[in-house]
This record gives structure tokens, C-alpha cells and sequence, in this order.
């Protein structure tokens, strides 16, 4: 039997597998994963760069399957090349506790390198992981090698994933940085579930990516392992551009009645259309059969692989052992570990002097924490100037100089959301993103796959409420704190002032996964110094201020806690007693015990304020009902920071006479 028969058996038996999988759990997509297989497993068999022995193998290509309702494609290739994937659990597709989820999870399943599923997300994830790894190879030297000019990203997208703005982000800023590690594959079968593409779509994807800066190579045939392999074996030669190839596919090949139509894209065959499936492609009616050759065969190349990754291995820590200087940045980047004193540095770097505003406090104490920790690397959706995020020490990452720390994403905040998500998943660095707060909404599904997949990653939203003032309404974030707080898994922190924000920076760096730090825009004044040993903010929220016996708490963040302070004061006069709670982090102090909860907030005091220039959305969890919650239910207006407050009664003088009110 030749090698390319035997390819085509292994792509027809990936087929048959990816058929009986949907089949068995009543659900699932097999279109796509019969009209790709034969690119998905001439690209395994051939051209990736895995090591299935050591799953995480530094030096392995990344594979992103960005049309993730194809996931069975990916489970069958795992079980072929032994992942530990077994037919039991392909035939566990879908069902609780499975190893093979109706979408792929990172973290979940051996062998996935990104959760995929929300379309274009794996591909935008894609280009984080391209960006880190030139990142990686130059910072250390390794650029120096020959053993990461090589690695390469492969994605498999369809038209799904071209169709998203996730997509047009991505692929504009991949080309832009020239990221020629980068290879997607477009799954051109002109369908998707309403039907055929011209429905809603008529792009020049040729032109597209080509006027991107992309080089695009297309296979007429791309069910033709004699046309995909031509493409490849030219791919994977860098011509100094991202590459997209674009295959021409038949979705559910092989299935002679439903082939090149929408319904096989979201439904199992059916039991007779599976067997009319086996049989054309000359497969016994056994369940879940794999040929032996085809098993055979994947066993060559996975000792094969092992053999290539251990080779490559010895010239890896040979380098590091000649070059010790190399060898420690590896580490630093790989480990990312902190010094032992980080928090006593951080507040040290606070600027307590004047009144400044969070943001810039955050962009100072940036400055010792990227010193402090090599790993610290990010950028901005071209608001670097406003959100204080560039570190001064470093240079800008470009497609001519690949070590910068700075990274310039464009007025993309999408794109940028998911590429920190790659950046992170590459695990040679800490990435931050930085936009206004107002533009979180933009990257809400990136957040949410930063906090499905436990990402160790910062986000820097500045202009926190709507003391942005002048620039109005579209500018003022109202709902977007109860939008970020909903997210699980997401710890969300809004410091009062300089040296929370240093104590806000150390939560952020130690995480285990992704936190957004939350700052303004106005100025704010330092706490005083007696009152700064009273910061816990690691706890999520600490009595700052407290009268005995007091009346009422005050709970306030971020701006509001002088505003707060301000207030009390007035209060005092009328001999009202007042404690005062900041809490920068609601999830912070959710994650105390019941104990620590009731001394901040106890029972016995009943009058309870909120304080926060948001939505007063959640705050009854902590003010109960009988509480006051003050805040912002509407959206704001275009007029100076003064004006805004007078007029939505902030300030001190009419926050003290509601709550006089309230406690009667
Ligand atoms: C962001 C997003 N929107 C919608 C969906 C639901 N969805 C899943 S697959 C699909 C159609 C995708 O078409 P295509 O990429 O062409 O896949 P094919 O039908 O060729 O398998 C849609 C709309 C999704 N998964 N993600
Ligand atoms: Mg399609």
C-alpha cells in the first residue's frame, strides 16, 4: 500500500470516527470534520511538529481547531496519535464528565491548546500564540537557534470564523507584524447552517487576506491530499507573511446523501446514512472501527516525533547551558516567578505625594513591577497614552523587532482581548490588555474565555465612571462593573487611591487567573498615611475608618472611598458615628470566610450604604434589604467632572444628606 493510500484510509477512518461519535450522542456537527479530514490529518501526519509522549513539548507546534463544533476532528486525531484519547471516550462524546466535550477545553483534554467553540476565537487566540512565541525566541536568544524559527501555528477556521470581526482584527494585525509562524486553513465549503454562504456573505477572502499582508496559497481541492500536501510543503516555507490556504472542501464528504448540504453541518447522519457512509468509503459496518494499518501507521510517525523532539531537546539545553544568560530569562518567563518582597516594592514605587489619579499611579507602579518581573508584557488598544500602560524601560514589539514588551495592538480591543488570551496560553509571559472601561464591552467574549480557561492575565480599564465627564454618555461606564463582577472566575478590583493601587498590583501578579483592574481617570487624593495600615485589600474589603459604635457603614470603592470620607465628616458634625469599608474587590471578599465578612460588614449595624458611581446592580448582596444603595441607574451626559457631580448629587455635601434621610 503507498503512503498516500494509506493517508486517505487514516482521513476516511478520521471521518467514520468523527461520524460515530456525533451518531452516538444524538448530537454534534460532523460536516466539518468530514470535509477536512484529509487536510487535518495530512497536516498531523506530516507536517506538525508534536510530541504526543510530552504533550506540552516546548518546542511543538500549536494546532487551534478556531471552528470548534468540529471537535470531533480534533478527539479523533488524539486518539490516532495517541494522546491517551481511547474509543471509550469518543464514544463518550458530549455525555457528563466526558474527556471529549461538545466543544474543545483547554485544560480539560489532553491535547487541546484552546478552548474553541464562540467562532473566530481560536483564530484571533492564534495570533497571541504566533506573537508570544516570536516574543519568547527573541527575548531569550532563541532567535538565535534554528529551534524556534520553525514553530509554527496551525488553525483550521471556516467560514464561520471569517465571517466574525474577531477575525478581520486578528488577521489585520497578524499581517501587520508579519507573523509568518502563523499557517490557518480556511474550510472554503460554502455552507453553514442556514444554508449556502451566498445567503449572507460574498467576501473576497483571496483579496481579503492578501490586502492584509497575507500570503494566500489556495487548493481548488482540498479533499485532494496530493493538492493539500503541495500547499503545505510550500506553507511551511516562510515567505515573511502569516499564510492562509484556502481549500476548496466538501462538507460531510463521504457521505453520498448528504454531502455538500447545510443539514449534515449540526446533525448525525442517521443510522442508515452512516452505514451508506462506511461502505462508500470502503469501511466494515463495525462501530467505531479503526484499520490497523491506520493505527500502525500513526504509531511510526509518533515514535517518529518523539525521536524528533528529543533531538531537538539535547540542542535546546545545550544552548541554555552555553548561554546562561538565555538560560535564566527562560526561566524568569517560563516560572514567572516574583521576589519575595513584591508588595513592599509595589507600594514603595505608589506616588503619595499629590493627587493623582489610579491610572497613574498604576502606570508608576508598572515601571518597578515589569523591573521586578520580566514576565509582565503587554500593550494597549492605542490608548497607551491614557491608560499609562507603556513601561518605560522597554521597546515597542514589531515585525522588525520581535523583543519589545511594549505591544501596540490597534483599535482593536476584541483582537487584543484574544490575543492576550494566546499570549497567555503560551506560558512565557504575564500579558496585560489596556482599554477604557467603557470598551470592556467590547471584549467581553474574550474575558470569558480568559476566565474559562483560568488565564493568568490583566486588564487595565481606565476612566472608570462617569467623572470622564466631557466626552459623555458613550464614554461613561454605567453597567459594564456588574457586566465584569457576573463573569465567574474573574476577580475584578477597584482601588481607592496610590497605595491600594500598589496592593491592587500585587493581587493582580500572584493570580491564578485573570483580574481586571479598575481605575480613574480624575485625580484622587493618597489616603492619609495612619490610615494605610488598615489596607487589606487582598481581602477584598477592610474597615478603613470606624467610629465606636458607629450607626451605619459606608461601603465604598474606588473613587468613592474619599468621596465617603468626605461625607462622613459632614455627617460627624450631626454626631452621626460612621465605619467606614472600602472594597476594591467584591470576589476578593466573597472568597473570606463568614467571619471575616461579619466584622467587616456585621449584623448589628442595619444601616448600610453602598457608594459607587455604577449601576447600584448587586449591591444589595451587601447592604441587604433594607440598605441604601447609591449609585448610577441611567446612562450620564457630556459636561465637566463638577458639573456631572453636582447634578447627579455627588457630592459630599448631598451624599451626606441622602443618607441622613435614609437613617432618619
Ligand atoms: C460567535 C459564534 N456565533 C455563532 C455560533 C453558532 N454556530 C456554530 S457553527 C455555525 C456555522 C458555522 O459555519 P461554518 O464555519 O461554515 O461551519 P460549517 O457549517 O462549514 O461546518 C454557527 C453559526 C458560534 N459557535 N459562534
Ligand atoms: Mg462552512
Amino acid at each position: 500500500m503507498s503512503k498516500m493510500n494509506i493517508s486517505k484510509i487514516a482521513a476516511n477512518n478520521v471521518r467514520i470516527l468523527c461520524a460515530e461519535s456525533v451518531q452516538k450522542a444524538g448530537s454534534g456537527h460532523p460536516g466539518m470534520p468530514m470535509g477536512c479530514a484529509d487536510y487535518a490529518f495530512t497536516l498531523w501526519s506530516k507536517y506538525l511538529r508534536h510530541n504526543p509522549m510530552n504533550p506540552n513539548w516546548i518546542g511543538r507546534d500549536y494546532f487551534v481547531l478556531s471552528a470548534g463544533h468540529g471537535s470531533t476532528l480534533l478527539y479523533s486525531l488524539l486518539h490516532l496519535f495517541e494522546y491517551g484519547l481511547t474509543i471509550d471516550d469518543l464514544k463518550q462524546f458530549r455525555q457528563w464528565g466526558s474527556l471529549t466535550p461538545g466543544h474543545p477545553e483547554y485544560g480539560h483534554t489532553i491535547g487541546v491548546e484552546v478552548t474553541t467553540g464562540p467562532l473566530a476565537s481560536g483564530f484571533a487566540s492564534a495570533v497571541g500564540l504566533a506573537i508570544a512565541s516570536k516574543n519568547f525566541a527573541a527575548r531569550t536568544d532563541l532567535d538565535t537557534t534554528g529551534l524556534f524559527k520553525d514553530q509554527k501555528i496551525y488553525v483550521i477556521s471556516g467560514d464561520g470564523c471569517l465571517m466574525e470581526g474577531t477575525s478581520h482584527e486578528a488577521a489585520s494585525l497578524a499581517g501587520h507584524l508579519k507573523l509568518d509562524n502563523i499557517i490557518a486553513f480556511y474550510d472554503d465549503n460554502s455552507i453553514t447552517i442556514e444554508g449556502a454562504t451566498s445567503l449572507a456573505y460574498s467576501d473576497n477572502v483571496e483579496k481579503r487576506f492578501d490586502s492584509y499582508g497575507w500570503r494566500v496559497i489556495k487548493v481548488d481541492d482540498a479533499n485532494n491530499i496530493d493538492k493539500i500536501e503541495a500547499a503545505l510543503s510550500k506553507a511551511i516555507v516562510s515567505d515573511g507573511r502569516p499564510t492562509m490556504i484556502i481549500g476548496k472542501t466538501i462538507i460531510g464528504y463521504g457521505s453520498p446523501g448528504k454531502q455538500g448540504k447545510s443539514c449534515v453541518h449540526g446533525e448525525p447522519l442517521g443510522i442508515e446514512e452512516l452505514a451508506k457512509t462506511k461502505q462508500n468509503l470502503g469501511f466494515p459496518e463495525d462501530s467505531f472501527y479503526v484499520n490497523p494499518k491506520v493505527t500502525e501507521f500513526c504509531k511510526k510517525r509518533v515514535a517518529e516525533l518523539k525521536n524528533t523532539a528529543s533531538v531537538w531537546d539535547v540542542e535546546y539545553n545545550k544552548f541554555l547551558e552555553k548561554v546562561p544568560n538565555s538560560a535564566s530569562i527562560v526561566s524568569e518567563l517560563l516560572h514567572k516567578p516574583v521576589p519575595e518582597n513584591l508588595l513592599e516594592e509595589l507600594i514603595k514605587a505608589a506616588p503619595v505625594d499629590k493627587a493623582v489619579a489610579t491610572r497613574v499611579s498604576s502606570g508608576t507602579i508598572m515601571q518597578k513591577a515589569s523591573e521586578l518581573i520580566p514576565a509582565l508584557a503587554g500593550g494597549a488598544a492605542d490608548l497607551a497614552p491614557s491608560t499609562k500602560t507603556d513601561v518605560k524601560a522597554t521597546s515597542s514589539f514589531s515585525a522588525d523587532s520581535r523583543e519589545g514588551r511594549n505591544f501596540h495592538f490597534g483599535i482593536r480591543e476584541l483582537g487584543m482581548g484574544m490575543c492576550i488570551n494566546g499570549m497567555a496560553i503560551y506560558g512565557a509571559c504575564i500579558p496585560y490588555g489596556s482599554t477604557f472601561m467603557i470598551f470592556s464591552d467590547y471584549m467581553k467574549p474574550a474575558i470569558k474565555l480568559a476566565a474559562l480557561q483560568k488565564l493568568h492575565l490583566i486588564y487595565i480599564f481606565t476612566h472608570d465612571s462617569i467623572f470622564v465627564g466631557e466626552d459623555g454618555p458613550t464614554h461613561q461606564p454605567i453597567e459594564q462593573l456588574a457586566m465584569l463582577h457576573s463573569l465567574p472566575g474573574l476577580t475584578v478590583i477597584r482601588p481607592a487611591e496610590a497605595v491600594e493601587v500598589a496592593h491592587a498590583w500585587n493581587v493582580a501578579l500572584t493570580a491564578k487567573g485573570p483580574v481586571a483592574l479598575i481605575l480613574t481617570r480624575q485625580n484622587l487624593e493618597a489616603m492619609p498615611e495612619e490610615l494605610r495600615s488598615n489596607i487589606q485589600l487582598d481581602k477584598g474589603a477592610y474597615i478603613l475608618e470606624d467610629d465606636t459604635d458607629a450607626d451605619l457603614v459606608i461601603i465604598a470603592t474606588g473613587s468613592e472611598v474619599e468621596l465617603s470620607r468626605n461625607a462622613a465628616k459632614i455627617l460627624r458634625k450631626d454626631g452621626i458615628k460612621v465605619r467606614i469599608v472600602s472594597m476594591p474587590s467584591r470576589e476578593l471578599f466573597l472568597e473570606q470566610d463568614k467571619e471575616y465578612q461579619d466584622s467587616v460588614i456585621p449584623k448589628g449595624i442595619a444601616k448600610r450604604v453602598s457608594i459607587e458611581l455604577a449601576t447600584t446592580y448587586g449591591w444589595r448582596e451587601f447592604v441587604g434589604d433594607k440598605g441604601l444603595c447609591i449609585g448610577i441607574d441611567h446612562f450620564g451626559d457630556s459636561a465637566p467632572q463638577n458639573m456631572l457631580s453636582e447634578k447627579y448629587g455627588f457630592t459630599p455635601d448631598q451624599i451626606a444628606d441622602k443618607i441622613k434621610n435614609y437613617i432618619g
